[in-house]
């Protein structure tokens, strides 16, 4: 039996559009679903994992598959019915699964012969067994995984090409980020997988470096930080030898015995959500942690950076209460924290949030006509209505925010400062730059993007 499991492009995401930038090589991230996936398929199946990102096969030419599984986050979605419908007119069952077939059953099932909702790990291996005796549902509900059934991904399948391996510790987060669709999708129930099950996965990981996909690395609760430190103990014991980056809340700089041993565990980075500037602005998306009384954001990023730690701070431009000016204040707030890389997302109702729910009540979401406007709901592109932001004007808030914070000057600075403290100052360096020549082509990508919004809205 032939398995193709395939992770569908959308050119419009500048991180993966490597053609255009040499330096987005470096930003180019393996599909861990299907790595994931891979690990829970018997033997008998052959299995190809397909990354679209990496290369788009020409299909023709391959050969037949019993089945095809396909992954895509909402963004994803119209190339995946695309590449469904090729299959399926060949007469090859094509089963779709992940966040969006999740939070959007009822269109995925007209595109598709089976949907899988939520997390794969109960109900794979019957979907499999169903559609080797053709004999596939039409839906089938995986629920929450039991977090030791997390099988160890499938490293081999994907060749070389990436710059980062991909690896998962834990799952599901407790605070509900009204823009987030985490814990929609993957509970409350902060899960953390058996530190020896991560080790040994690590250890088959065959990049030097690699991105620690969890929503949060360190969790929320003393529990959670205990069983973190437990990890890089083990890690920094199993002499891993790999660099990491990963995902954490800002309270990551608030224990010092935590900084010590995920530097030693590899840690080389983490993606911050700092979200707005402004307390008002973390109230209005629900990001709790982030507002502790008498935080001094600088002091927190600078305790991580001690430590020989990169921090790259996202932040979100189109919420309610931003206006003119906003994205010179991102920049100069992220400037001010000493941030090493800033990332600056619109506001975007994706299906499932709390956002969307709030959005499609008040009438505000722009590009709604689906599944075509999907593939704007990269976080890149303005597909709502913002309160006092126009779509010219929250587009001109985030180019002047991004040419604020990437200025050569700017990058200069940061690097010097990072070779001064020993501090990454090559990969400080990279990073800097791939997100600078990115400008360029965000440019054209906006020029496109208002044509189609001004069609659509005329
Ligand atoms: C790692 C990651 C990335 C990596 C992607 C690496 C890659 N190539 O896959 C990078 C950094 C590139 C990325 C980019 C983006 N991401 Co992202 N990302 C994640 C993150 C943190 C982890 C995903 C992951 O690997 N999980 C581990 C695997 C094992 O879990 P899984 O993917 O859920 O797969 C399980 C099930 O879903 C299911 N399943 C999945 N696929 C399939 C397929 C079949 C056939 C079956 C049966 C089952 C199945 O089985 C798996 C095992 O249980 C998630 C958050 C999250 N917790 O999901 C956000 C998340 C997926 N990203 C999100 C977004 C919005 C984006 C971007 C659009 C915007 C951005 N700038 O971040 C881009 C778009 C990329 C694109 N190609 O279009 C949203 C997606 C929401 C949505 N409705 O689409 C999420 C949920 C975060 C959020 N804040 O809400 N992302
Ligand atoms: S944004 Fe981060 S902290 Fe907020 S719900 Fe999502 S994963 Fe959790």
């Amino acid at each position: 039996m032939r398995l193709y499991l395939i992770n569908p492009s959308n050119p419009l995401v500048s991180i993966v559009n490597v053609k255009e930038s040499r330096w987005n090589r470096y930003r180019l991230w393996k599909p861990l679903s299907l790595m994931v996936l891979a690990g829970l398929t018997p033997p008998e199946w052959e299995i190809t994992i397909v990354d679209e990102n990496l290369n788009v096969p020409d299909y023709p030419a391959m050969r037949l598959p019993d089945l095809v599984g396909i992954t895509a986050f909402t963004s994803q979605a119209n190339r995946a019915y695309e590449v469904a419908t090729h299959f399926r007119n060949l007469g090859v069952p094509v089963v779709m699964g992940g966040i969006h077939a999740t939070m959007r059953q009822e269109e995925v099932m007209e595109r598709v012969d089976s949907v899988v909702t939520r997390e794969a790990e109960g109900i794979w291996p019957q979907v499999l067994e169903d559609a080797r005796h053709s004999n596939l549902k039409r839906r089938y509900e995986g629920g929450l995984a039991e977090i030791k059934d997390v099988p160890l991904a499938r490293h081999d399948l994907l060749g070389t090409g990436y710059a980062f391996g991909a690896i998962q510790t834990t799952r599901g987060c407790p605070l509900n980020c009204s823009f987030c669709s985490v814990t929609a999708f993957n509970g409350a129930k902060y899960r953390q997988r058996p530190i020896s099950d991560v080790v040994r996965e690590f250890q088959s990981i065959r990049e030097k470096r690699v991105l620690v996909v969890d929503d949060n690395l360190i969790g929320t609760s003393p529990e959670h930080i205990a069983r973190a430190k437990d990890m890089f103990r083990a890690m920094a014991q199993a002499n891993l030898r790999k660099e990491w980056v990963a995902q954490a809340t800002i309270n990551f700089a608030d224990d010092e015995e935590l900084l010590v041993l995920a530097a030693k565990a590899g840690c080389r980075g983490v993606f911050i959500g700092f979200e707005s500037p402004t307390p008002e602005g973390l109230r209005e998306v629900g990001k709790k942690f982030n507002l502790l009384k008498g935080r001094d954001l600088r002091a927190s990023v600078r305790r991580i950076q001690r430590h020989n730690i990169l921090v790259v701070g996202s932040f979100i431009i189109g919420l309610d209460i931003d206006e003119a000016g906003i994205g010179n204040r991102i920049a100069e707030a992220a400037r001010q924290y000493g941030l090493d890389n800033l990332n600056v997302l619109f506001l975007t109702p994706l299906p499932g949030t709390r956002l969307w729910d709030q959005m499609k009540s008040q009438d505000r979401i722009a590009l709604d006509t689906f599944p075509q406007d999907w593939k704007y709901y990269t976080l890149t592109f303005p597909v709502a209505q913002y309160k006092h932001l126009s779509i010219d004007s929250v587009i001109e808030e985030m180019i002047s925010c991004e040419r604020g914070f990437y200025s050569m000057s700017h990058i200069l600075q940061r690097v010097w400062s990072n070779l001064w403290h020993r501090r990454q100052p090559l990969i400080s360096l990279v990073g800097n730059l791939s997100y600078r020549s990115n400008l360029r082509l965000n440019g054209k990508a906006y020029a496109d993007f208002k044509r189609y919004w001004g069609n659509r809205h005329n």
